[in-house]
């Protein structure tokens, strides 16, 4: 496996790459804005594909590398389900499982430093964003944070892992890099606590001052989102409720771009071809399953997805391949329920 922990000494930011092999795919968590071009040449350099990138959390202290990643690499953005980011182009909630070609992370929904922090397993390791940090706690004191969640997140979802599980958390401020879930029950001073009641006080009493970058970070990472208004404007998108009177039309091909897992989840739409969202560029090229379809059949490819982000990004991946003819629903599937329109099984 391949394991990287980068720092941002001005944030006091942890940021990890994972891959299993050089010249595979590479997932991303927690990335900084200004260090993007660190992580793509350093991803150069170990010959990986950035595929995903994750925000544990809406982060208030920095500004995320989640857009800048995705505008350069193309990857999957990926946030929890409770997150305010405006888009983001998967979102997870407990039990889900976010896979790369090799390795998967478990998603542990863990509330309490915000109300959309995750913290996500890999076989002997934990990435624990904010909640559970080396000999510290992250802050409950915004960002809808609630004590007495973070300490269920602890106690009851973090702390039940074997005791050498690996702690990697988001943050350090005093150059710790790495702990294990056994030291930190034993050792982490916020935690010999008695009780809930007790944690919550505890943390009542802290009074930190807000991070410097709060006001500048938090509305930043609201609007990650990829604008798909260009597309709109090109006459490339179609609206959720054009879409729905499409449905069912002989010269449409809808196009799923979801992983299995979503569709499995949130259904899909009737007739809808699965063609993931990884494998689009071979879909599209000569020769490629999708581009012969629809030269077969003469149907113009409408893709979807969960918000619009990977259908926008095909759609530009089409057009790249000379394909001019292909549209994408903005919004998604989401906009698609919230439009009233049926899905199926997926
Ligand atoms: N001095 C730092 C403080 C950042 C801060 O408050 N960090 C949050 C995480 S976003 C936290 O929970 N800190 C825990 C602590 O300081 O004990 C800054 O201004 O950025
Ligand atoms: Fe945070």
């Amino acid at each position: 496996m391949i394991f990287r922990q980068l720092f941002d000494s001005v944030s006091g930011t942890y940021s990890y790459i994972l891959a299993s092999r050089s010249g595979g795919e590479a997932v991303i968590i927690d990335p900084v804005l200004e260090k993007v071009d660190r992580y793509c040449q350093l991803l150069r350099e170990l010959d990986l594909r950035l595929v995903k990138a994750i925000d544990t959390h809406l982060h208030a202290d920095h500004v995320t590398g989640l857009g800048a990643l995705r505008d350069r690499t193309h990857c999957v953005t990926i946030m929890g389900e409770q997150t305010k980011a405006d888009v983001v182009a998967m979102r997870v909630g407990e039990g889900d499982r976010i896979a790369i070609e090799g390795l998967s992370l478990d998603v542990i929904y863990t509330p309490g430093h915000t109300d959309d922090s995750y913290s996500f397993l890999m076989a002997d390791r934990v990435f624990t964003g904010d909640t559970l940090l080396i000999r510290g706690t992250g802050r409950t004191d915004f960002q809808n944070g609630d004590a007495r969640q973070q300490y269920d997140s602890i106690f009851n979802k973090l702390l039940r892992l074997p005791d050498d599980t690996l702690v990697y958390p988001a943050h350090d401020y005093k150059g710790d890099t790495v702990s294990t879930i056994g030291e930190e029950r034993r050792y982490n001073p916020r935690l010999q606590v008695q009780s809930v009641d007790d944690y919550v006080a505890l943390m009542a009493k802290l009074k930190l001052p807000n991070p410097k970058m709060m006001d500048v970070a938090v509305p930043a990472n609201m609007r990650v989102g990829l604008h798909q208004e260009e597309l709109t404007r090109q006459g490339l998108a179609l609206s959720a409720r054009e879409a729905i009177e499409c449905l069912g039309r002989p010269d449409v091909l809808l196009v799923d771009l979801r992983e299995a897992s979503e569709r499995a989840k949130h259904g899909t739409l009737s007739g809808a071809l699965h063609a993931p969202y990884p494998g689009i560029a071979d879909n599209l090229k000569p020769g490629g399953m999708l581009r012969e379809v629809a030269a077969a059949t003469g149907r113009r490819i409408v893709f979807f997805c969960a918000y619009g982000e990977r259908s926008a990004m095909a759609v530009q991946t089409a057009q790249d391949a000379g394909l001019a003819n292909t549209a994408h629903i903005e919004g998604g599937l989401d906009a698609w329920k919230k439009a009233g329109g049926p899905v199926v099984a997926g």
